[in-house]
């Protein structure tokens, strides 16, 4: 142990779990973004929220900065450590604390991996909706730190809705607990909320009691190919007009092409150039019934060229893995990615507009669009080239991400969806935010964080 302020830390917190090697430094400095290398001053795992609160105290008395660490699977660098920061991972923190059968609620702590949610919730019959691809790597804090969407938000809302008590270690240390669980709580400001989606910049979640719902309904994948960009709304229409829908998800040829390099199977004999994977209750022969004939319809109309309906639980996951699997698919590529939303009714507009922005801009680029349509949330992934260095690809993405921030401004759209703003978007926040916003944001920051060492750079600057 080499830096002289860790030998205090350890002794404001004897017994704290700390990690200086670089393989560890490397591993827990990065999150899935990777721009930034890793530097951080050590990583701290603690094992109690007491623990938590020693180390936040002891980064108040030496002026460190903190970075809060779940699974690290966030795609804007919102858990990077690059500049000697103290690494606070929450991963020893991983356990599920209380069933609650009457509020159906479950309290955990903030390291429990989201697949391990879902497996709490199922063995007392119930769910915990909020689901996405990277469910087995991330943890449930940082879904609540980035107010994680996903591919079921169409029918759940995102992680917000989800989320019935905090307890949350402030930026002095303090031990906050918002709104222990209560369905009604009409007293003020709710904090909880804003400790939502505050990307780790306000405290550290540390505790949290979520709500449970019925267990899903038994349901269908339907995979569907479609023609053009111009029908997918059309197309998203006629289903939601005549079922229950779970997911209604797109993605184009090119994902595609790179999904099935990586070992997902294509169920047609020919490609097309877009794609929706739709899950839809079907408990009865009527849901059935309803897809068939939203089928029948979008074919009728030429919307729709082509499509298949699982017929196994296997089935429907080899569906998925169609979506599911594009981020991994492209991540050797180390695509430069765009999350952005506008309403739903602006879609087809702002479609049009973002294809000839982004067509226009990068001719000779693969560039892989997918999304969660039915939120109005569209994924943009640009694969850089291997024959263009870094330094000219980044100048070039960030240059055409300008241009987008100032489609979305138009729209009144938001430049990250659900990915968070991080490092990555910072540049261009003030294209979903207007300055007096921020210039709160900030005020609020110096509330819960005096000193601003809670993941600072991220998000804004101080
Ligand atoms: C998804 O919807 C995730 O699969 C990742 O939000 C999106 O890799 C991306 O750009
Ligand atoms: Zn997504």
């Amino acid at each position: 142990m080499t830096d002289p302020r860790l030998d205090t830390l350890l002794h404001a917190c004897p017994g704290l779990r700390l990690k200086t090697d670089p393989a560890d430094l490397e591993h827990y400095g990065r999150d899935w973004t990777r721009r930034w290398a890793p530097a951080p001053l050590a990583i701290a795992l603690p094992g109690s929220v007491e623990e938590v609160q020693a180390v936040v105290r002891w980064a108040n008395q030496n002026t460190v900065a903190v970075v809060p660490s779940g699974g690290r699977t966030g795609l804007s660098g919102g858990a990077v450590a690059a500049n000697g920061e103290l690494v606070l991972s929450l991963e020893r923190l991983n356990k599920a604390l209380d069933f609650n059968a009457v509020d159906r609620t479950l309290t955990v702590q903030a390291g429990m991996p989201l697949e391990a949610v879902h497996n709490a919730a199922r063995e007392h019959g119930l769910q915990y909706p909020v689901d996405f691809a990277a469910r087995g790597s991330c943890s449930i804090g940082g879904n609540i730190a980035t107010n994680a969407g996903g591919i079921r938000v169409i029918r759940y809302g995102n992680t917000r809705e989800w989320v019935a008590g905090l307890k949350v270690v402030a930026g002095n240390g303090e031990l906050l607990e918002f709104n222990k669980g209560l369905i009604k709580n009409s007293s003020g400001y709710d904090f909880r909320q804003l400790m939502i989606g505050s990307e780790g910049t306000l405290g550290i979640v540390v505790e949290a009691t979520l709500k449970l719902v019925d267990p899903p309904p038994a349901t269908n994948v339907m995979l569907l190919a479609l023609p053009s960009f111009e029908v997918l709304m059309q197309v998203f229409s006629a289903f939601r007009e005549r079922m229950q829908l779970e997911a209604f998800e797109f993605f184009t040829d090119r994902a595609v092409h790179h999904v099935s390099a990586h070992g997902a199977q294509y169920p047609f004999a020919e490609t097309y150039p877009y794609y929706v994977v739709t899950e839809y209750a079907a408990a009865d022969e009527a849901g059935e019934a309803a897809a068939l004939a939203a089928f029948e319809h979008c074919m009728e109309q030429g919307w729709v060229l082509d499509g298949v309906i699982s017929a196994s639980e296997a089935q429907a996951q080899q569906l998925w893995r169609l979506r599911e699997g594009i981020t991994e698919a492209l991540a050797r590529y180390r695509p430069y990615k765009n999350d952005v939303s506008v309403r739903i009714s602006a879609m087809p507009a702002f479609l049009a507009e973002a294809q000839a922005l982004i067509g226009g801009a990068y001719p000779h680029f693969d560039v892989v669009w997918f999304g969660h349509i039915g939120d109005g949330n569209l994924h943009i992934n640009v694969l850089k080239p291997e024959d263009t260095s870094d330094a000219e690809f980044l100048g070039q993405c960030e240059h055409v991400t300008k241009l987008l921030a100032q489609v979305l401004h138009r729209f009144h759209g938001s430049i990250s969806a659900e990915h968070g703003i991080g490092l990555v978007k910072k540049p261009y926040l003030s294209s979903t935010r207007d300055a007096a916003e921020i210039a709160l944001m900030r005020g609020v920051k110096r509330a819960f964080d005096p000193l601003g060492l809670m993941n600072p750079g991220k998000v804004f600057d101080l």
